[in-house]
């Protein structure tokens, strides 16, 4: 029997985009439980089994407990006093010396899942100066963004399938049934594709894989990798050239290039794009049809459409397909979320997006929304010359495995750098390399609410949820690591952290034009409470508060979406520009990829995820790691048989950058001429303390590629349909 007392405690999950809430059973200051939070206002009692393992994974006895400091060429256990002398002693000459972008910044995904990667980075860049900033949206959603920035003049205005209320959805290259869904927060993501089919919608899924998700599906056309761009270009061509294009009224005044966006698929018939998408004519046809047909409908793409070499064509056409069929900015179709700490401006800028700002010193590549690609920093680091990058700064990131060529990184991580620093709970297979390991503590010992993913949700709300259990002894909050490491970097070592909080909040004062007397108000215990408080304040949604959210642990729904195409557009014309000139210019690509075909024999890895997994960091949860899920060379039966690959033997496959092992899975899940590995495994490098994801370390599919591939409008890396070949080993 346990001699602590039981109790349960409210958590919004951080592990993926869902944000569903938890309660957690804490034994003492253990959590030993966790289930869907009934009375969530949005997720409504739904878990995973991430969420599920939440406890395995708070309590993790590989987690760091305090900070590790390089001595003699090892790591040791040091104070939190110590690690930051150490920072500021050694960041400042190097700034000194070497100027503001010889550092380099890592931001990696778990920054969106936590308050401190919300609201610190940006005042770390700020006060670093630096150029140099390489984060997870390069092998990732990238292309998104640069497509908003260049078709509504936000990078970040991105509009979302209005799930719960839409009678079609075409979704391309994602899995929410794995996944549960990105940039489209919605808990229980399953459930409501199963109530769209329930209230007699349909659901068509674009995926070279047979998923669950294309399952479940009305249509499911398996296309070849890599080719949607010219799909959907296809796709916009069927419903111009039918007249079935019908954009309404409340979009009519609104959309500048229609006519030109006409011109520009003119050459994209279904019949010219058959062969590179080896989907039939009378097909892409009828997708477009019943697109077209349907009374509502939203066209929406992920990872598989994104992390190709046409990501930003691709996810350019998506939001054309939607103001094409006049589904922008209507219930039912994609509209713009509007979040509870969104800046709604009564004069909104009219600046529009621009790209290739700057660029990258080693590859040429331009800039987007002020990031260089992930798939760059390695020859950035290891490159000499002026310029170089020579301090790093990791934030909750593992780029050894999860961007192209990892093991180039790991050597420019080991050999070539003055100093690293990473804020990271595991000692894995990129913090190894850092002279300075700084580890928040589990998410049960922090606050969370959800910055990012607000601004991504099907549905309008708010939860915050604070703490469940105090920090212990010795440990940090996230956010003090974040402001005394903003602090250490600019000069100000040993100030106040609090004086980062004040900091933060008068830039937002200043910004909203608000004075002193609405910080004067502010409620909140922490720095971070008091700037969400002021956020809500200054927000869109009257008398929304932190203390409204303290009194509603459940949250507080606000609403549906709602359109608001108005506030969002920053455009120099006001207006959609449906045709901006750097898509123009990169439309001859497409048109000439398709009299490329795949060599006959030829095989094109896509990528897969597991339920049970997230990205490179939760293979150390026995109760996760396991099972189906496992790191195997998905192979079409056809295939294996012209290679002979048997089911569960070795297979070398062999790609531009190098070479792995992996078991082959003879299986008919994917299309003939694709392969498929998942990412984030490949835990065999010495030097971390990963006890059970070492035990079965899985192979890294990064490491067939070289780095070199990547969309060239918004840098982000080729991770799906790229060509390998395989060898079997027999065993
Ligand atoms: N081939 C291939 N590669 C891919 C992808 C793919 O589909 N195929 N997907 C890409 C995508 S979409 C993404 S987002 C990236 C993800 O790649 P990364 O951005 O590198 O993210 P993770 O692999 O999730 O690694 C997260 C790191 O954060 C640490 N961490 C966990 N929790 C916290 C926390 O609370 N605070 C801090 N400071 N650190 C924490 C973990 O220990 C780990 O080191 O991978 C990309 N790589
Ligand atoms: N369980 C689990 N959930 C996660 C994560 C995780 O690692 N595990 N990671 C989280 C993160 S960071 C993100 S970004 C999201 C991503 O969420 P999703 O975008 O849903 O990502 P995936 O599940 O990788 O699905 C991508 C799909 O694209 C397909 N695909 C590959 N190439 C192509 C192509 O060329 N064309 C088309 N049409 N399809 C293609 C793949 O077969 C795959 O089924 O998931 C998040 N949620
Ligand atoms: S779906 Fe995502 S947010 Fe919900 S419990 Fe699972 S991991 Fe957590
Ligand atoms: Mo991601």
């Amino acid at each position: 029997m346990s001699r602590t007392a039981q109790r349960t405690a409210l958590r919004i999950c951080p592990l993926c985009e869902a944000t569903c809430g938890l309660t957690l059973t804490v034994d003492g200051t253990r959590v030993t439980g966790a289930r869907g939070d009934a009375d969530d206002v949005f997720s409504r009692g739904f878990i995973c089994p991430k969420g599920a393992a939440f406890g395995e994974l708070d309590g993790d006895p590989d987690r760091l407990t305090a900070p590790l400091i390089r001595t003699n060429g090892q790591l040791r256990e040091a104070s939190w006093r110590e690690a930051f002398d150490l920072i500021a002693a050694r960041i400042r000459p190097l700034i000194e010396e070497y100027g503001p972008h010889a550092v380099g910044v890592v931001l990696g995904n778990p920054n969106v899942h936590t308050m401190a990667g919300a609201l610190y980075p940006p005042v770390l860049l700020g006060a670093l100066g630096t150029r140099s900033l390489f984060t997870a949206s390069t092998v990732d959603q990238m292309p998104k963004h640069v497509s908003s920035g260049l078709l509504f003049g936000d990078p970040f205005a991105i509009p979302v399938p209005d799930l719960d209320r839409t009678d079609h959805l075409l979704l391309i290259g994602a899995n929410p049934l794995d996944s549960n869904g990105s940039l489209c927060t919605a808990p229980d993501f399953p459930g409501r594709l199963k109530a769209l089919k329930a209230r007699g919608g349909t659901l068509t899924v674009i995926d070279p894989r047979r998923t669950r998700t294309a399952k479940l599906a009305d249509r499911h056309v398996a296309i070849r990798p890599g080719a949607d761009a010219a799909l959907l270009a296809a796709l916009a061509h069927v419903l111009l050239e039918e007249k079935l294009a019908a954009p309404g009224p409340h979009l009519a005044d609104r959309l500048d290039g229609l006519a030109e966006v006409e011109e520009a698929v003119r050459e994209f018939t279904p019949e010219a794009v058959a062969g590179v998408c080896d989907v039939t004519p009378q097909e892409i046809r009828e997708v477009a049809r019943e697109l077209a047909a349907a009374p509502t409908a939203a066209v929406y793409v992920r990872v598989g459409g994104s992390t190709v070499a046409f990501g930003t064509l691709a996810n350019w056409l998506v939001d054309v397909l939607n103001a094409l069929t006049g589904n922008l900015d209507r219930p039912g179709g994609a509209l713009f979320p509007l979040s509870a700490t969104s800046v709604v401006s009564s004069s909104p800028s009219r600046k529009g997006f621009a790209l290739g700002r700057w660029r990258s010193r080693v590859g040429g590549h331009p800039e987007a929304k002020g990031e260089l690609p992930l798939a760059a920093l390695a020859e950035e680091i290891a490159t000499p010359g002026e310029g170089r990058i020579r301090a790093l700064i990791t934030i909750a990131a593992n780029p050894v495995l999860s961007a192209p060529d990892g093991d180039r990184l790991d050597n420019a991580l080991a050999d070539d750098l003055d100093l690293m620093i990473s804020v990271d709970p595991y000692l894995n297979e990129t913090s190894r390399h850092a002279d300075v390991i700084l580890p928040p503590p589990p998410p049960s010992r922090s606050a969370h609410f959800d910055f990012a993913f607000n601004g991504f949700a099907v549905r309008n709300q708010a939860r915050y949820t604070p703490a469940p259990v105090p920090l212990d002894a010795g440990t940090m909050d996230e956010c003090e690591i974040h402001a005394r490491l903003v602090l250490a970097v600019s000069g100000m070592h040993g100030a106040d952290p609090s004086a980062v909080d004040d900091l933060i909040v008068d830039r937002l004062l200043r910004k909203a034009g608000a004075g002193p007397e609405t910080a004067a108000d502010l409620t909140g215990t922490t720095g971070p409470e008091r700037i969400l408080d002021l956020m809500l304040r200054l927000g869109p949604y009257d008398g929304l508060t932190l203390a409204a959210l303290r009194a509603a642990p459940h949250g507080i729904d606000l609403g549906p979406l709602q359109p608001r195409l108005d506030q969002v557009l920053r455009t120099r014309t006001g207006r959609v520009e449906l045709l901006p000139d750097p898509i123009a210019a990169d439309l001859p690509r497409l048109r000439a990829a398709l009299d490329v075909r795949q060599r006959e024999g030829a095989l094109l890895l896509v990528g897969r995820r597991h339920l049970r997994s997230n990205n490179s960091w939760m293979h150390n949860l026995p109760a996760l790691n396991g099972g189906s899920n496992r790191c195997t060379l998905h192979i079409h039966p056809q295939d294996a048989e012209r290679l002979s690959v048997t089911d569960g033997s070795l297979v070398r496959v062999r790609g531009a950058g190098g070479e792995i092992s992996a078991e082959a899975e003879v299986t008919e899940s994917v299309r003939a001429g694709v392969v498929s590995l998942p990412h984030g495994w490949g835990h065999s490098r010495p030097g971390t303390r990963l006890s059970v994801a070492s035990a079965r370390p899985g192979a890294n599919v990064n490491q067939l590629l070289d780095g070199t591939l990547l969309d060239p409008l918004s840098g982000t890396a080729v991770l799906n349909g790229f060509e390998v070949t395989l060898t079997p080993t027999g065993v």
